[in-house]
């Protein structure tokens, strides 16, 4: 009686039926967050009367906005948030799960939320974070399940992807159309259609004949490329990975016992049971550069269709009763695609020696995959509400440890209008992972196909990225060391300010910089709210200074977005944008000292050779903390040093030991004066 029946196929649920529960009431507690993945809001919503939101990895077509449905990752971590205090609760299991989340009036009018989890399988293991302050929730949950993953420097700068680059030659017109317009980039994508017949790991004979020589023709200007890898393998006897899988038992089973097979881009195919440790470390050993052929240093992955998607299953995706050794696929569903992820960068751990960081972005993920690289949020649509949703769903992830994330720039299935593509290269630019990707069926739309202006506006989106990577990499750098979000919501840094607590249209990059990107077609201008009573915040772009704690009216045109930085705050940036960030390298940075009402600003600056985990093992690189206090001012400056005995002209850098780096500021920007300041 507890059968169930898709298509030809019957669950007869060999273990019975099952489920688990357990309810919880936070007193004191208006607003909830996490959960993810879902396009909702960042404050979760009553689901007093409708559906609960659902936590079940799946490939949904075109999947809707502001709904509790399923989307392809999981992770079972909700925060609590009020005034007094920040908790988090960690429900871990990956069997389908449901989260019923009730706002109710408590005993003597004390608001309260009540809320219910429910798991198809599994057996009840739930952590809770008590905080008290959101800070202290996003290192207790980093202590259970790791923090994010250090990015290569470069994976932090802009991405350009389609399905498909056709060929070598479109791959190499597409680089040159990047110099010849002035764009920097550092990736360039390549997705199933490279490979031959969909074999992950081949390349098609005829459209990428010579696979080195491209790659060589992008490490010569120090670009990069990602290559997709799916999990579903080509049931094919002449196919290497499937003849090898097979003959090791590595894919997953079906009840009988015989290899589970499915249907995917390649047509029949396996699917190679990724929880199996010895399967993981024989795809890792696939990423060896004479095992990938074709593969260089310069070549990274992406995991895509890995929740597992399987065309013909139910809800497209695996059958319940499929087996991972003892395991029912039922119990650990959400666990796959991030063991997929796992397997992948330790491959490209393994193929440097252990030297060089990895690069890997997934669809589908679990509590704790943030350790293997970024996840982005699929198949949205060139709409507007897409590019507005990016924001809640990227702070959502950034809550429970995955910082890496990002929204297909344009959105993937239908054709943005040239604003609305402008709009979201921008926001997109001041989101962590900056990618453009776009379907087969789409007309094209590199930067440069939609007019000399709108070009400029991207170039100009696309350069403020590449001036600020200096002040990304320190915050991943954070988010690595400590399990602090890179991209905040308000209330993280205010927690008191009771305003901030539903916002999700604008955002903080650490502490220092808040974004309001314009994400209404024909915007006239923004309210942004800048907290922090007797703070100020600098409009990045005029220096202009306004008071904390208002809501700000910002006239905007079609060029304008809105970023301020914090009173009291010193940000790195490199002013001489190049070809790529790598070609960035070397140069000179710049500081933005925003000063506070006090006069006083502090900052950092992080600095390691970008690539390998050397700033790690061998703790090779540069943390300065910087200050600049204004103890004292003197009408005098250094006017000029001058250097005897050079034979040329000569670059002079003023360097001091010890824990503090000194600098001068020599501005007439408003509200500051030229001083030195020590
Ligand atoms: O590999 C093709 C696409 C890919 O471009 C997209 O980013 C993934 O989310 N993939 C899904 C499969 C086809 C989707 C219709």
């Amino acid at each position: 009686m507890w059968e169930e029946t898709f298509k030809s196929h019957t669950d007869n649920k060999p273990n019975g039926p099952s489920s688990i529960s357990l309810d919880f009431s936070l007193p004191g507690v208006e607003h909830v967050y996490g959960i993810p993945e879902h396009a909702d809001s960042l404050k979760l919503k009553t689901t007093d009367g409708g559906d609960p939101y659902r936590l079940f990895n799946l490939d949904v077509f075109q999947y809707e906005l502001f709904n509790p449905m399923a989307l392809y990752g999981a992770i079972p971590v909700m925060l609590s948030h009020s005034a007094q205090r920040t908790m988090g609760i960690f429900w871990l299991n990956a069997a389908e799960t449901w989260v019923d989340i009730n706002y109710v009036q408590g005993s003597s009018e004390t608001p309260q939320t009540d809320v219910r989890w429910i798991s198809e399988s599994g057996i009840i293991d739930v952590f809770i974070m008590l905080g008290p302050t959101p800070t202290d929730v996003f290192s207790q949950y980093a202590s259970l399940t790791g923090t994010q993953a250090f990015p290569p420097l470069s994976a932090l700068a802009y991405h350009q992807c389609r399905w498909n680059y056709n060929d070598q030659e479109d791959v190499a017109a597409v680089d040159q159309g990047f110099d010849e317009h002035d764009i920097p980039y550092d990736f360039i994508w390549l997705d199933i259609e490279h490979t031959d017949g969909k074999r992950y790991f081949t390349w098609d004979p005829h459209k990428f004949p010579q696979p080195k020589d491209m790659l060589q023709g992008l490490m010569d200007k120090r670009r990069k490329m990602v290559t997709i890898v799916d999990p579903h393998i080509k049931v094919d006897s002449s196919y290497k990975i499937h003849n090898e899988i097979r003959s090791k038992g590595f894919y997953v089973k079906n009840k009988d016992g015989g290899d589970y097979e499915g249907w995917c881009w390649p047509g029949n195919s396996g699917y190679p049971d990724f929880t199996n440790p010895e399967m993981r470390a024989w795809w890792a050993s696939m990423f060896a550069y004479d095992q990938y052929e074709g593969s260089m240093e310069n070549m990274y992955t992406w995991n895509d269709m890995n929740e597992p998607s399987v065309f013909n299953g139910p809800e497209v995706t695996m059958h319940k009763d499929a087996l991972h050794g003892n395991w029912e696929n039922r119990d650990l569903h959400n666990l796959y695609g991030l063991y997929v992820q796992m397997a992948t960068a330790e491959g490209l751990i393994e193929r440097s020696g252990g030297v060089e960081r990895p690069f890997v972005l997934t669809r589908a993920f679990f509590a704790g995959s943030q350790r293997y690289g970024a996840v982005w949020t699929g198949d949205n649509t060139a709409e507007w509400e897409h590019l507005k949703i990016s924001i809640p769903m990227c702070l959502s992830l950034g809550l429970v440890g995955v910082s890496f994330c990002g929204a297909d720039v344009g959105g993937f299935f239908k054709s943005p209008s040239t604003e609305l593509l402008v709009r979201w290269y921008q926001t997109g630019a001041y989101q962590p992972f900056f990618r453009a990707h776009a379907h087969l069926d789409t007309p094209r739309r590199e930067p440069w196909l939609f007019g000399p202006e709108n070009t400029a506006l991207i170039r100009e989106a696309v350069r403020q990225r590449y001036a600020l990577l200096p002040y990304w990499y320190q915050l991943f750098y954070h988010a690595h060391h400590s399990g602090q979000p890179v991209m905040r919501p308000l209330w993280v840094e205010y927690p008191q300010d009771t305003a901030t607590f539903s916002m999700d249209d604008q955002f903080l990059l650490g502490e220092d910089l808040l974004v309001h990107p314009v994400t209404e077609e024909g915007g006239r201008g923004v309210t942004a709210y800048l907290p922090g009573k007797g703070e100020v915040w600098f409009d990045v772009h005029t220096f202009q200074k306004h008071n904390g704690a208002q809501n700000l009216y910002i006239p905007v045109t079609i060029s304008s977005i809105p970023v301020f930085q914090r009173g009291g705050s010193i940000i790195p940036r490199k002013a001489r944008v190049r070809r790529s960030s790598s070609c960035m390298e070397h140069d000179p940075y710049t500081l933005f000292v925003a000063l506070s009402p006090k006069r006083f600003a502090q900052g950092e600056l992080y600095i390691d050779d970008g690539h390998t985990f050397n700033f790690d093992k061998q703790k090779q690189f540069i943390h300065r903390r910087l200050s600049f206090a204004n103890k004292f001012i003197t009408p005098s400056w250094i006017e000029k040093i001058v250097i005897l005995g050079a034979s040329k002209p000569s670059k002079a850098t003023l360097k001091t030991p010890g824990e503090f780096f000194q600098f001068i500021v020599c501005s007439n920007v408003s509200g500051f004066h030229t001083q030195v300041g020590i």
